[in-house]
């Protein structure tokens, strides 16, 4: 192929015309071709991964690195992506916090074919929104803990917007991993950052009921996760590329939590987070604080400005996580010595400090009721999740939409978490507006994942702006796969 397109340079030298006279490019040239290349081609492979000196773990990745390459594409700029499965195992890439068709998207829910087992799948679409975005498999992994996002399959995308985003002199990626899953029965996810804290009386009455009839039948608590291994960047702290600053410094740092089902806390110590964005969405207010909650899925941007010169680790607040790799070295030019690290001073996080005071969302159109309850131990073992009272079929098909949508409405998703487990939701080729955080109103803040907190509520606004089948999910991989996912469809 790249000697067809010397050619094709050589004929144009020769017949006096040069690329540049006819302002094409090669992909230009040849876009109807089948021969035509890709702006990117992924990979889909195994390879072995080398997290610290001797720490070596083989997964499946994106193009044999972790995480996979950052993609950056252009806002509104048509791009043609191949995708090469080099494993035994049909896959699904999705492209997360896009606004794309359901032939694209990556959900075998949604109709998105799969990328065959040893086969390929080209794709083409228009990047939008611009910012932070990202890509995963988006297979179901069930009880299976090298399948899904327990592998190496996640990846960075920056799509670039058509106006300058920011004053910053770098822009740095970080994505935290977490690998070696293993099982244990119960177990909590910390939530003592979130805020609003305060619970609903009824559904924790219910939650709390529903566990105590369980466990008094005999059931063991469900299986939860954890993990032995944690990474930034592919590394565990102390054992990569430290992030090198001048004094000065505005860094602005773009974090995506790839985690399959943690939550994740993040501080530099002696610095503040400037957050601008949220989900790659620009936040109507930014600001400063002294340490970043991030939600399976979410992503920050925020600029740090490097004021407190030494060699700092920022890491999880979580002694044990961050023991365990869950950091990396940020060292300023001509300093040396051990990284430090310090507790940082009690902080809560709430989304509404991100978003105009006093701005209000305009009324929804139609308003659905969500109820999310838990089923201890009800699937050989593991939690089952329903919606109302259903849980999505454990097969990873297509299965009847339950939420119906019409074009260019407006509508409010009621969400009412009756288990006293943290969930980040997700909704699909769609962005949504935070709009009522455990019975406090805000307006503003656009996202695609929102962590809603143990027995509490929260609303979410969205437009119907996308016509296809739309996947509704918690993104805690233990979650989705046994049950906690809907389908909206467009009438
Ligand atoms: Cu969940």
């Amino acid at each position: 192929m790249d000697g067809f397109l010397e050619s094709r340079r050589e004929f144009l030298r020769k017949t006096g015309l040069t690329a540049g006279a006819l302002l094409l490019s090669p992909k230009n040239l040849f876009a109807n071709a089948a021969e035509a290349a890709a702006d990117y081609t992924i990979h889909i492979k195994a390879a072995a991964i080398e997290i610290a000196p001797n720490q070596i773990l083989s997964t499946i990745t994106y193009n044999g690195q972790l995480p996979g390459p950052l993609i950056r594409f252009q806002e509104g700029r048509e791009a043609t992506v191949d995708i090469l499965n080099h494993t035994d195992t049909p896959e699904q890439l999705h492209w997360h916090g896009q606004k794309v068709s359901t032939d694209v998207d990556g959900a075998a829910e949604e109709g998105t074919p799969y990328i065959p087992a040893n086969g390929q799948r080209r794709i083409t679409f228009t990047p939008n929104p611009s910012g932070f975005r990202f890509y995963h498999t988006h297979n179901r992994a069930g009880a299976n803990f090298s399948a899904g996002q327990y592998s190496g399959q996640v990846g960075p995308v920056y799509i670039e917007p058509k106006e300058n985003p920011g004053r910053y002199d770098h822009e740095v990626f970080l994505v935290l991993k977490e690998f070696d899953p293993t099982l244990s029965r119960g177990g909590d996810m910390p939530q003592n950052f979130l805020s609003p804290s305060a619970t609903d009386k009824l559904l924790k009455e219910t939650g709390e009921a529903t566990m105590k009839a369980s466990l008094a039948k005999g059931m063991p608590h469900g299986y939860e996760v954890g993990y032995k291994f944690f990474t930034i960047n592919g590394r565990m702290l102390g054992h990569g590329e430290p992030v090198r600053v001048k004094h000065g410094e505005r860094v602005l740092f773009h974090i995506l939590n790839g985690s399959a089902t943690e939550i994740r806390s993040l501080a530099l110590p002696g610095h503040s987070f400037e957050v601008i964005a949220l989900d790659g969405n620009p936040v109507p207010n930014p600001t400063h604080v002294p340490m970043l909650w991030i939600g399976t899925a979410e992503r920050i941007s925020a600029i740090v400005e490097m004021n407190h010169p030494g060699v700092w680790i920022m890491g999880d607040l979580a002694d044990d996580d961050r023991n365990h790799g869950m950091g990396i070295v940020i060292e300023y030019g001509g300093r040396s010595g051990k990284p430090q690290w310090k507790t940082s001073p009690a902080f809560r996080w709430n989304y509404a400090q991100f978003a105009k005071a006093g701005s209000i969302a305009p009324d929804p159109d139609e308003t659905f009721d969500m109820t999310f309850a838990k089923d201890n131990a009800a699937e050989e073992g593991f939690n089952r999740w329903t919606i109302n009272g259903v849980a999505y079929p454990m097969s990873n098909e297509m299965a009847p939409a339950s939420f119906h949508l019409k074009q260019g409405k407006r509508y409010r998703l009621r969400m009412r978490n009756a288990s006293d487990d943290i969930h980040p939701i997700h909704l699909h080729r769609h962005s949504f507006e935070l709009t009522n955080l455990a019975g406090i109103k805000t307006a503003g803040v656009m996202k695609d994942v929102v962590m809603v907190g143990g027995y509490q509520q929260c609303e979410i606004d969205f437009v119907a702006d996308n016509p296809g089948l739309t996947l509704f999910h918690c993104h805690q991989q233990l979650h989705m796969d046994f049950g906690f996912m809907v389908l909206f469809d467009y009438v």
